[in-house]
């Protein structure tokens, strides 16, 4: 059982708790060691059989040891099946009404036996919901349209999607007259993979002006709810996304959050969060004997136009947005040990790529042009190799033709340098692709796993290992294989396959193609733990697709990188020189 799995059903049994009408406190206990092992480097399953699994999650009670050793022995969880059995599953589809929370579903429940959705949409129209004490006229309206939303998106939608999304909104925001501020916060503005809507705080001399915008901005398919400083509405876009992604449209819920001008460092960093930072910021406050909230800092003096002025007053040096997951970022920023994060202007080359050699859409030098236009100084290719006939893998006759076209293209291009590189199979029993005298013509090569998904965790393990310990590799691409949202990773021990890059000094990727964007933020956090080099990769199969390593340098902006812990931070002639030394 892996650790997401586990969170998964701590997640489910603090919800399920909530729903029964249990005590807060204890469901909250389950939500907090859910968060926790989220975000744990190690495995979960591996710290409960080596029984130190409190070192790593200080808050397990003994109900909760004893639900983590059912579900790491495989067996049902007891807890959580008696739960189930006694919460009707249209009442968990409610909780993603907005506005309705457990107690909205007891209520209903109670009142009108109502357990599933089309229930509850056929009660608001009966006017039934409205007569509740503590719902009327308006929220039972609210929740009719909540229904329609929730049946047909809802879900958490990829952070690309979302960012193109919110970009133009946020244009369309800023250009309504009267407006000073407006920031995108959330998930979106501590950019994680996923997010569930798009958040967004301004400020604005005639705030009605900006919500009545807002709610008719183009796109808009629904309005969920509109008040003097607030609105929520729905977006839907066509997808893009590329060719990884399944394309057609996506629904994603935004909300506008209108505050005065002084409350607005407040407001951006409180609906930032994330939660556990918030709790993290409020109990400095606290510790001073102030109180900080969503609009003040109160009993605080210091003048606060900016977030920056929030952090210097609770003692902190600023904690970038990408930071704030409550991984302890508060103690190093009153240490003053943040990292200094890489940016996108510190990548200077990329190594993962592919051309119409294999299963790219564009040339080599179309590939090199276009990198170039990037600004970047060199191009890695590493096309498929033999085995992988489904993406037309270069055989080593090609392979060497291949490195004649790049010589030549080297002469006869400046600005720009490409590199000799190969996105090598990692057989399943974890030998390589091609033999050790053709591996060794390469500057370098990239090894990766694209077939025989199913494997044990063992027999994937030391697969993986084991082609880190070959002397050709440099690199692991794509670590996991998942693609968001669509395809879980396989089965594999991550921590085992970092120690292993660790102990044979290779690095590991950051697959920057947004459908995977694998290494994942906590594992490259540990990466950097053990000193392993991260490189960030765009996976680009045509030339449109390169710039998408920024999405990877979010990524590692996540996991605290530094640019000298990036790899494709080096100049040319640094790569050039290491590539060799490594070959050597
Ligand atoms: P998401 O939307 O699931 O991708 O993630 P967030 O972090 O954007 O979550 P969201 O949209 O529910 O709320 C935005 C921020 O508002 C969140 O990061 C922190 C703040 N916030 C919301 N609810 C609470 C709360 O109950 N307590 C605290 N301390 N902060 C909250
Ligand atoms: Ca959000
Ligand atoms: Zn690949």
């Amino acid at each position: 059982m892996d650790n997401a799995s586990l969170a998964a059903a701590f997640e489910e049994i603090a919800t399920l708790k909530e729903l029964q009408g249990e005590d807060g406190f204890r469901s909250q206990a389950f939500r907090n060691t859910a968060r926790r092992i989220e975000t744990l480097p190690q495995s979960a399953a591996e710290l409960f059989r080596a029984g130190t699994i409190k070192d790593a999650v200080s808050s397990l009670g003994k109900t909760q040891l004893e639900v983590i050793g059912q579900l790491v022995a495989g067996e049902s969880c007891s807890i959580l099946d008696d739960l189930r059995a006694r919460t009707p599953p249209g009442h968990l589809e409610m909780l993603r009404i907005p506005g309705v929370g457990p107690k909205k579903v007891r209520a209903l429940h109670l009142e009108l036996g109502i357990t599933t959705l089309p229930e509850l949409a056929a009660a608001c129209e009966s006017g039934k919901v409205a007569a509740i004490k503590g719902f009327g006229a308006k929220t039972s309206e609210k929740i009719l349209q909540g229904i329609a939303f929730v049946t047909s998106s809802g879900r958490r939608v990829r952070l690309d999607q979302a960012i193109g999304l919110a970009g133009a909104l946020l244009d369309r925001l800023r250009a309504v007259e009267g407006v000073s501020r407006a920031e995108i916060a959330g998930s979106l503005r501590r950019r994680r993979e996923t997010v569930k809507d798009i958040d967004i705080v301004a400020t604005a001399d005639d705030p009605a002006a900006l919500i009545a915008a807002f709610v008719s901005v183009p796109g808009v398919k629904s309005v969920i709810g509109q008040g003097d400083t607030k609105a929520s509405i729905v977006l839907e876009a066509e997808s893009s996304g590329g060719r990884l992604s399944m394309g057609g449209k996506v629904g994603l819920n935004a909300d506008l959050r209108v505050v005065a001008p002084g409350q607005f460092p407040f407001a951006l960093n409180y609906f930032t969060g994330s939660k556990e930072h918030n709790v993290l910021l409020r109990q400095r406050a606290i510790d001073r004997g102030w109180r900080l909230n969503e609009y003040e800092l109160a009993g605080c003096d210091a003048a606060i136009s900016h977030e920056a002025d929030i952090y210097a007053a609770l003692g902190m040096a600023y904690v970038e947005p990408e930071l704030r997951e409550g991984t302890g970022e508060d103690a190093a920023a009153s240490a003053g040990s943040l990292p200094a994060l890489v940016r996108v202007a510190d990548i200077r080359g990329v190594f993962h790529n592919h051309t119409t050699a294999s299963d790219g859409a564009d040339t080599l030098e179309a590939m090199a042009r276009a990198a170039k236009a990037l600004g970047l100084e060199y191009l890695g290719i590493g096309d498929h190799s033999q085995s992988l006939t489904v993406a037309n893998g270069l055989t080593p006759d090609r392979v060497r033709a291949q490195w004649q076209e790049i010589d030549a293209l080297n002469t006869r291009l400046s600005g720009i340098t490409v590199l000799k590189g190969t996105e090598c199979d990692i057989l399943p029993d974890g030998s390589l692709d091609f033999d050790d005298a053709l591996l060794a013509g390469f500057d370098y090569v990239v090894a990766s796993v694209h077939t025989h998904f199913g494997q044990t965790r063992e027999e994937m393990t030391a697969r993986i290992c084991r082609a880190l310990a070959h002397p050709a590799v440099t690199m692991l691409g794509h670590a996991t294989g998942r693609l968001l949202l669509r395809r879980e990773a396989y089965a594999v021990d991550l921590e085992a396959v970092i120690q292993a890059a660790a102990r044979h000094g290779k690095m590991i990727e950051i697959n920057a193609n947004p459908m995977r964007l694998d290494l994942d933020w906590v594992h490259c956090r540990r990466a950097r733990e053990l000193g392993v080099p991260l490189v960030i990769n765009p996976d680009a199969h045509s030339t449109d697709e390169l710039a998408y390593f920024s999405h990877g340098v979010d990524v590692a902006r996540r996991a605290w990188l530094s640019a000298p812990e990036v790899y494709n931070t080096r100049p040319l002639q640094s790569v050039l020189a290491d590539l060799k030394a490594r070959r050597a």
